[in-house]
């Protein structure tokens, strides 16, 4: 075999493997987690980008259609055609730099604009809706804290919004860097210990949509996951004046007993046998090493090294989207957080029993 024909084999095998790799590229973009989808927005920031990303799409895909076309000629062509010198330069500066200059200038100008666009500072410069609603939400190790400075609003793990508006978004850490991702409503933006990034979120229309952090921060960073859940604005208020009450206190149950004899065997619990329960998980709780992270507000409970449990049950899951929010997983979690998140900051614990009974009662009573 000549030089030349070797040479024209090792290219067309290169060329066959490109287009492989780049057909399986582009179908692993085609089976992305639905819930997690950039190129299905459901706000303006998301909008932006997303037309950004189509036009880098759409153009780098006629770049290499055109690039592997004219590949695959040069090898079928076999005779060189001589006397072409000076049609040669010309398309070698114009395929070579001209049209590929234009294109990277094109879509750098692009993206500048997109990131002045979603930009909250600019916003506000440019005196665009100003943000109503402002969240803080500050990374942990493997959890993400939610305040509403203006409202005494503390939750976790899920960031509530009105629909139609622009909300600011605080962002800081309290460990190492964190990013927060919602791809269907904005883009990155970064949670950095000793400083304050913002972001604006804005969602179109009522939803739920998932967010993950986005920049490794630990052996958990996969499963350091929330939402963020778009409500009609008037129902957004009815959440935030739920949130801002202290923990509902369990029903004293009466001391008098009543006609009904509580030991009467019955499958259901009657309402005086759960609040008893509510009752008596209450101080489960209150005498266990729970309040030394956790706070319930309204009560002794004040720590603030862990998620805020006063509404815990109104969440939609557990331990920054790890597990649905029902009393089994409760259960699981509580007794053994290192089998369902290893290296997160909670301990396990021995309680069995009817006391690991009540204090689940009294976690799902905290609406
Ligand atoms: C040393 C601190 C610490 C102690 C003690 C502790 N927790 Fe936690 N707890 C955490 C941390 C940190 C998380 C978040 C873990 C994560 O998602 O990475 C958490 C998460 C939780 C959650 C899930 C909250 C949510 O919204 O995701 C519940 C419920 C919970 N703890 C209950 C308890 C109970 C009940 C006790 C006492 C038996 C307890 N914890 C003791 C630190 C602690
Ligand atoms: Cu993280």
């Amino acid at each position: 075999m000549s030089r030349f024909r070797e040479g024209r084999a090792v290219l067309a095998r290169l060329a066959a493997v490109a287009a492989v790799v780049s057909l399986a590229a582009l179908s692993g973009c085609a089976v992305a987690n639905e819930e997690q989808s950039a190129v299905n927005p459901a706000g303006p920031s998301a909008q932006a980008i997303d037309v950004h990303w189509q036009t880098m799409l759409w153009v780098g895909g006629a770049v290499w259609v055109i690039v592997v076309a004219m590949t695959l000629a040069t090898l079928i062509r076999r005779r060189r055609r001589e006397g072409s010198g000076g049609r040669v330069t010309l398309f070698v500066a114009l395929a070579g730099a001209v049209i590929p200059g234009a294109i990277v200038v094109g879509i750098m100008a692009q993206s500048v604009w997109v990131l002045q666009d979603i930009n909250p500072d600019q916003a506000a410069e440019d005196g665009q809706d100003q943000a109503a609603t402002t969240v803080s939400v500050r990374g942990h190790q493997f959890w993400w804290e939610v305040e509403y400075p203006e409202h005494g609003v503390i939750t976790a793990n899920e960031i509530h919004i009105p629909t139609d508006e622009p909300v600011q978004v605080e962002l800081t850490s309290d460990d190492v860097v964190h990013s927060l991702w919602v791809p269907e409503l904005s883009g990155k933006t970064d949670l950095i210990p000793g400083r304050t990034n913002t972001m604006t979120l804005e969602a179109s229309h009522p939803g739920t949509y998932w967010g993950q952090c986005a920049e490794y921060c630990g052996a958990q960073h996969a499963l350091m996951r929330f939402v963020v859940v778009a409500h009609e604005p008037a129902e957004f208020e009815g959440w935030l004046a739920a949130q801002a009450e202290p923990a509902k206190e369990p029903q004293q149950p009466p001391d008098q007993p009543t006609d009904q004899p509580t030991d009467q065997p019955t499958d259901q619990p009657t309402d005086q046998q759960e609040d008893e329960l509510v009752a008596q998980g209450r101080e489960v709780f209150m005498s266990s090493s729970c309040v030394y992270c956790h706070t319930i507000a309204g009560t002794e409970a004040q720590g603030r090294a862990a998620p805020d449990l006063t509404h815990v049950a109104s969440r939609e899951t557990l331990a920054a989207g790890t597990l649905p929010n029902t009393r089994g997983d409760l259960a699981a979690w509580i007794v053994d957080p290192q089998a369902i998140k290893p290296g997160n900051e909670m301990p396990g614990t021995d309680l069995e029993g009817q006391e690991l009974q009540a204090l689940l009662a009294y976690l799902e009573s905290l609406e």
